[in-house]
């Protein structure tokens, strides 16, 4: 197979075998954030809709994300990084509670990390307390929630509420991200439950810019 289709391919079977070099060998001819943005998060769309139809079981699903995981940090180094924007700013990054998925959270931390701001990465499976007792910690300017199951939409509402309630809106603007998400359903209805800023990214770059 071509160097591209092999690449994808390794994502989709979960083969981790030879992967270094591929990604070496692809590395002269994009850049590392092409190789994920284009190479392997098509490869990642595969294994969703494979799953999604049945076709691949679960475990298999938790290999490619292995495998996802693994060439997301060989390349992280060769990322380019904007070393004289030190110091815009703290956001605290969480996947919400009963939420496991944390490529696409992580990517966010990666691409935020490499241009200037300051990212805490408290993982998956969140609760609001635990997200906003960070953000009290670090002293955080943003907060920014992931999360990719239809379920996780719904906690992020319960979120915004009990933020709301607490009276943190002027202090914390959220940041919302994951597949489960639209911008309408962000902008309309997730928006209405907290009194501060409420921002929907497509993806890590829209989360950057914003
Ligand atoms: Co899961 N899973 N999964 N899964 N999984 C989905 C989400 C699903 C759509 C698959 C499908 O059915 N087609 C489906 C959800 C259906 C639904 O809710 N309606 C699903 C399911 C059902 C499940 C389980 C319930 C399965 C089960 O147990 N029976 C289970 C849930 C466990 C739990 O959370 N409690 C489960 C488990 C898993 C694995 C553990 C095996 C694994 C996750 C491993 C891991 O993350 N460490 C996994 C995977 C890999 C997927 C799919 C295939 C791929 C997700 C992924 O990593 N995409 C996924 C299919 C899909 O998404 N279509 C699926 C690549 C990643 C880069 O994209 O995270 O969307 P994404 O991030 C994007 C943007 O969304 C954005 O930026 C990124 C790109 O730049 N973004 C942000 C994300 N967060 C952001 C935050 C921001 C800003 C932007 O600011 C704060």
């Amino acid at each position: 197979l071509p160097l591209e289709e092999r690449l994808q391919r390794r994502i989709v079977d979960g083969e981790r075998n030879g992967l270094e070099a591929d990604l070496d060998a692809m590395l002269q001819e994009k850049s590392a954030l092409d190789i994920i943005n284009e190479t392997l998060l098509a490869g990642m769309k595969t294994v969703g809709e494979l799953f999604g139809s049945g076709q691949m079981q679960l475990p298999f699903v938790l290999q490619s994300a292995e495998v996802m995981k693994t060439a997301v940090a060989h390349l992280e180094p060769h990322m380019e990084r904007n070393e004289d924007d030190e110091g815009k700013g703290t956001i605290v990054l969480a996947t919400v509670k009963g939420d496991v998925h944390d490529i696409g959270k992580n990517l966010v931390d990666i691409i935020l990390s490499n241009n200037g701001y300051n990212v805490v990465n408290i993982g998956i499976k969140q609760p609001v307390n635990a997200i906003l007792d960070a953000a009290e910690e670090h002293r955080a300017d943003v907060i920014g929630m992931s999360g990719l199951l239809v379920k996780s939409t719904v906690v992020m509402k319960e979120n915004l509420a009990e933020m709301n309630t607490r009276g943190v809106a002027a202090r914390w603007p959220v940041m919302l991200g994951g597949a489960a998400l639209t911008r309408a359903y962000v902008e309309n209805d997730l928006a209405e439950m907290y009194a501060g800023d409420v921002r929907y990214a497509r993806d890590a770059f829209e989360g950057l810019r914003l």
